[in-house]
């Protein structure tokens, strides 16, 4: 008997490969030895208008190939590129050009891109093109942006990119009618993903068949296939795109084109050489993407056991210099601010602005972190001024088991209702308050202040949209080895899809799992696919293998009945076998691959096995009538509407009196992602998305100057935790209330470790501090800045 794979913890079988440094990245590959390589000229200035261009020493340098500037783009390649997601309220989105056109708006925009021999070379050139500026004033944070003392785009007013508002019922009139109100400003600063690999493009051209190959680092190769296609004058057919090993993308690598996403494939075509281009840390600083930077402002009206009644929350969030993502981040924090509540009217309004920073596209978490933090510092203000348990508010303004489907009244980020499929929020916090001890923290802080220590506790809920539209693809192949080849479309960054999607193959059809091997991001195996953001692979691709394996199974049970002159009702398949139950009559999977092949094997009626190569035999159709040949299938899974995960976290910190560094004692969550495949590997997410969140509320920020130059732009000036900061142990608690929209009951994971650790932490030191925290990161010099503020007011 084969045990099921689905939900069991199954050891990642991709960390041999990565842990023996077997891992094969964008520059590890070789596409021969007359390899150029690539370097662009990005803008010192933040914001400025090009007035010349002089490349003529650039040419004279010995391994120089080609210089191109924007005059020397032709045709599409030319024009801005794609705004992916358009949306009716960004009325004036802006995307770069590939290079630079008349004006740069933010340092790192790039203007030139030079092709050597080798990267020294491509640097030296780089360093030999002359550009006159004329300075513009920058507009450098949002503040600034909203000032509108100067534009960053002269054809948008006010900087404002888009205005939206959403409401559902009347906030403003229930917040005036309600029996207390608060109002509060909420700041969260700039961060970034900062993979460990940057982003790399490699292509090679080959003349003889017309045909383009691109190998990128990216979170989705058939988009990246697509533009590089439209952009190149090619078909389809001509590109194919390759993700090899991705290390790291949290986001930053699901925007495309990148620019040199189609200047390196151009130049591959125009110089008929292979064609590299690998990022450098400072280039991912300030030529990718940001994201976080927001401001928010909340009125709130409560009742006295501290229920919301109206809620109204306006916000401004810092787009950057380009909107290629549209309006997806700060629709977002719109919508998934409301958590696991339901305040009895909402209203909420943003402008996104345009500044001269890097642009902003979304960070794992996605606006959740903002909304997240807007949402909880709100529920822990009201629980301060009514003196109520924060959890007890919190369980009073909750959505209730029964009430699901639960719809807000709102539209989400993919078009459709903002719609909670399931849940269950006061089960996830008894468990949450049962795992930290939230009811036994008082007597431990006090007993800490005994000592002379400050400690706190907070906690945060979070709901998570995951799974979204509008589908993916799965091809399941067995070959004749019996081994399972799956192609899934979207890329991996590490999250473990060989593993997962081995399992659920593994269970279908009955194979061991060291037979099943997937194969992720390859446009020639599956290209029809979306890409993996919004914690959307379990949902879409796991839907999708499930039922490409399911008609393989169907198919080989056919085709082994009619073999072995059985009924399908009577078979099952057990250990790569397909055996009739109680008997010894079986057969291997692999072999009825071989006579599901009209040019088959000749196949041994004796032995049951497949044995040499023979054309077929006419006399006996190997498959069914309406099969085609070959135990494979394709298949597609589009969801009616995202599924809803949810969470909470909680965590203890100790303040030191005198230094005021922030400590973390402990830190639990609760996790509801419905039905999990493989608990170690969600558990694996929620550490990483809970490091990332310590980063975000305690180190990490984008430290600008006035100038718009980011002074952080390394590893040496960034802060980012290392082990050393992050807890030793994240105590889990799994919830599992299956997803009634697939059929494997599951909703996402991959992002939720991120969402509320800015919230709980902020909670945790407000409650040992005593003092009120508004912005994140918080540092131990502004902790003691604030603690001096309130010492003299
Ligand atoms: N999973 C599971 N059971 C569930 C849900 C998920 O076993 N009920 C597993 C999945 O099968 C998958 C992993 O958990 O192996 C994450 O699943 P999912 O939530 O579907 O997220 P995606 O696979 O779509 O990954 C995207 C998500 C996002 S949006 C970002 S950003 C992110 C993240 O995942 N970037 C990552 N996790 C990352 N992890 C690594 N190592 N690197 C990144 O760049």
């Amino acid at each position: 008997m084969t045990t099921r794979l689905f939900g069991q913890r199954v050891p990642r079988v991709e960390d041999q490969r990565f842990l023996r440094g077997r891992g094969r990245y964008v520059d590890d590959v070789l596409v021969g030895p007359g390899t150029l390589h690539a370097a662009v000229l990005r803008s010192p200035h933040a914001h400025a208008r090009i007035l010349d261009i002089d490349v003529s020493e650039v040419l004279d340098l010995d391994g120089v190939h080609a210089v191109w500037t924007y005059d020397d783009l032709d045709g599409v390649m030319a024009d801005p590129l794609p705004l992916l997601i358009p949306h009716p309220a960004l009325t004036h989105g802006r995307t770069q050009f590939a290079l630079a056109r008349d004006e740069v708006n933010h340092v790192g925009e790039a203007i030139a891109f030079v092709v050597a021999e080798d990267r020294y070379v491509a640097e030296d050139a780089v360093d030999r093109i002359r550009v006159g500026y004329e300075l513009l004033p920058p507009v450098v944070g949002i503040e600034a942006a909203r000032a509108a003392t100067h534009l960053v785009h002269d054809d948008v007013p006010g900087n404002v990119g888009a205005r939206m508002e959403q409401h559902n019922g009347d906030a403003p009139a229930a917040i005036a009618a309600a029996p207390h109100t608060l109002s509060l400003d909420l700041t969260i600063e700039r961060s970034s993903c900062q993979p460990m690999e940057g982003r790399g493009v490699v292509s090679r051209w080959d003349p003889d068949t017309s045909r383009l190959t691109v190998w990128t680092s990216t979170q989705t190769s058939t988009g990246v296939r697509g533009c590089v296609a439209a952009r190149l004058g090619l078909d389809l057919a001509q590109v194919d795109v390759i993700t090899p090993d991705v290390g790291g993308g949290f986001g930053v690598k699901i925007n495309h084109p990148w620019p040199e996403e189609l200047l390196v494939p151009m130049a591959a075509r125009a110089l008929g050489r292979p064609v590299k281009f690998t990022e450098d840390r400072r280039e991912h600083f300030i030529s990718s993407a940001h994201e976080r930077g927001q401001v928010h402002h909340v009125e709130v009206g409560f009742d006295d056991d501290g229920r919301v009644l109206g809620l109204d929350v306006t916000f401004w969030h810092d787009h950057g210099a380009y909107t290629p993502y549209g309006l997806i981040v700060p629709i977002i924090t719109a919508t998934q601010l409301l958590g696991p509540y339901k305040p009895g009217a909402y209203r909420v309004r943003f402008e996104s602005l345009f500044t001269n920073t890097v642009m902003v596209t979304p960070y794992r978490g996605a606006g959740r972190p903002q909304g997240c933090f807007v949402m909880e510092r709100t529920i822990d203000a009201i629980a301060a001024e009514l003196g109520l348990d924060r959890a007890a508010v919190r369980a009073t303004n909750f959505i209730q088991p029964d009430e699901f489907p639960y719809d807000h009244g709102l539209v989400f980020q993919d078009g459709r209702e903002l719609e909670y499929d399931s849940g269950d929020y006061p089960a996830s916090l008894d468990k949450l308050k049962a795992l930290i001890g939230w009811d036994d923290f008082p007597a431990l802080k006090a007993q800490a202040a005994a000592e002379g220590r400050r400690i706190g506790i907070g906690l945060a809920c979070y709901v998570e949209g995951t799974g979204v539209g509008p589908y993916e693809g799965a091809h399941v192949h067995v070959e004749t080895s019996g081994k399972v080849k799956v192609a899934i479309g979207l890329t991996t960054q590490g999250q473990g899809h060989a593993t997962v999607f081995a399992q659920i193959v593994a269970d279908e059809l009955g194979v061991p799992l060291e037979d099943v091997e997937v194969v992720s991001g390859d446009t020639r195996k599956m290209p029809y696919a979306v890409g993996t953001f919004a914690s959307r692979a379990a949902v879409m691709s796991g839907s999708a293998v499930q039922l490409a394996a399911r008609a393989v199974r169907e198919k080989a049970l056919r085709i082994a009945a009619e073999a072995l002159e059985a009924d399908v009702a009577d078979l099952e398949i057990v250990d790569g076998l397909v055996q009739v139950r109680g008997t010894d009559a079986a057969l291997a999977l692999g072999t009825v691959a071989v006579l599901s092949n009209p040019l088959r094997y000749a196949f041994d009626e004796a032995s049951k096995a497949a044995t040499q190569f023979a054309v077929g035999d006419p006399g006996r159709p190997p498959v069914a009538e309406d099969d085609e040949p070959g135990l494979e299938a394709r298949d597609f899974y589009s969801p009616q509407r995202a599924t809803f995960a949810s969470g909470m976290h909680a965590v203890i910190v100790e303040t030191d009196p005198d230094t005021a560094e922030i400590r973390i004692v402990r830190y639990a969550v609760v996790h509801d992602c419905g039905r999990i495949i493989n608990p170690m590997i969600v558990e694996g997410q929620i550490h990483g998305g809970v490091a990332q969140g310590v980063g975000g509320a305690l180190y990490e920020r984008m430290a600008y100057d006035d100038s718009g130059q980011l002074l952080n732009a390394s590893f040496m000036d960034f802060l980012m935790p290392y082990v050393t900061e992050v807890p030793d142990t994240i105590e889990i608690d799994h919830l599992e209330t299956p997803s009634p929209l697939n059929r494997l009951g599951i909703k996402g994971a991959g992002e939720a470790g991120v969402i509320p650790v800015s919230a709980a932490i902020a909670a945790a030191i407000e409650d040992a501090e005593g003092l009120v925290i508004t912005a994140m990161p918080i540092s131990p010099s502004e902790l003691h800045a604030l603690r001096q503020s309130k010492e003299t007011p």
